[in-house]
């Protein structure tokens, strides 16, 4: 499907990733939902310009330390996750020890199996999800499920593209959340302890380049974390999502 899209199209890669997302929702891979949700992404993504702006660089040195100083780190992988970014995730995953588990909101059996394939055809052996063993308090959907030896023991958990009241609930359990979602002013945003704003693409292969980068080195481990800031952070991203819209005017 994307051999239609002419490379000499301006907005070559975004079409291509979005028949990927189309075809992969065909697959029974990712919800319809996600869809949107991607959507919902791009318009953020063209207001910050569509790179990983500096203060998004920060919050992913900061989250991809954080994962290396993890007692237990968890990697959660949804549908829009897994097709955008499988080999991404097996790289962090390697480097920094996290297990990976898939989680849905959308949760079918099927969907869990497929997306499970998706990530151990990058070479990562093992993959949690299919079989749920405990719950996330106070959620009542399916999103609570997940597995004791992933995130529910976990310390420190990543959430990509996550709805906010998981996000909640794992910092109500006391973990460390480092969420990824082009939204500053989304629920998941507010409430992580590292908010990554930035497309999760981009956010996974530089979270991975750091952590590969950093996992041999403590000290630089310990101040990426210290020069994180969530408020100032958060502050920034608004700033030039204001700075770019009020050049867009001339
Ligand atoms: O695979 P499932 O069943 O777990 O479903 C996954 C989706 C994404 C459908 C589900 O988690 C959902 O409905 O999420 P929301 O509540 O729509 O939130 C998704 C957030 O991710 C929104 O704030 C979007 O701005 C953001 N987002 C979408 N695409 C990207 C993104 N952030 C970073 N990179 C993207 N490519």
């Amino acid at each position: 499907m994307s051999g239609k899209i002419p490379k000499s199209h301006p907005r070559y890669s975004s079409l291509v990733t979005r028949e990927r997302l189309v075809e992969a929702s065909e697959q029974g891979i990712v919800a319809w939902q996600g869809l949107l949700a991607h959507g919902r992404g791009e318009a953020f993504d063209y207001l910050l310009g569509e790179e990983s702006v500096p203060e998004a660089i920060e919050a992913e040195r900061a989250g991809a330390s954080r994962l290396l100083s993890a007692r237990r780190g968890a990697i959660s992988v949804n549908g829009n996750v897994a097709v955008l970014a499988a080999d991404a995730v097996r790289r962090l995953a390697e480097a920094t020890g996290a297990v990976v588990e898939v989680n849905l909101f959308h949760r079918t059996e099927d969907r869990v199996k497929k997306i499970i394939q998706l990530l151990q055809e990058t070479g990562l052996s093992t993959v949690l999800g299919t079989e749920p063993d405990a719950l996330i308090p106070g959620l009542d959907h399916p999103r609570s499920l997940c597995c004791r030896e992933g995130i529910y023991t976990a310390d420190v958990v990543l959430v990509p593209l996550e709805d906010g009241d998981r996000a909640e609930a794992l910092v109500g359990m006391g973990k460390t959340v480092i969420s990824i979602d082009l939204n500053p002013l989304s629920r998941t945003s507010k409430a992580a302890t590292i908010a990554i704003v930035d497309e999760v693409t981009r956010a996974l292969e530089n979270m991975a380049r750091f952590a590969e980068e950093l996992k041999d080195d403590t000290n630089a481990i310990r101040r990426a974390e210290e020069c994180y800031e969530k408020r100032g952070n958060l502050a920034g991203i608004m700033e030039k999502i204001r700075g770019n819209l009020e050049a867009s005017e001339g």
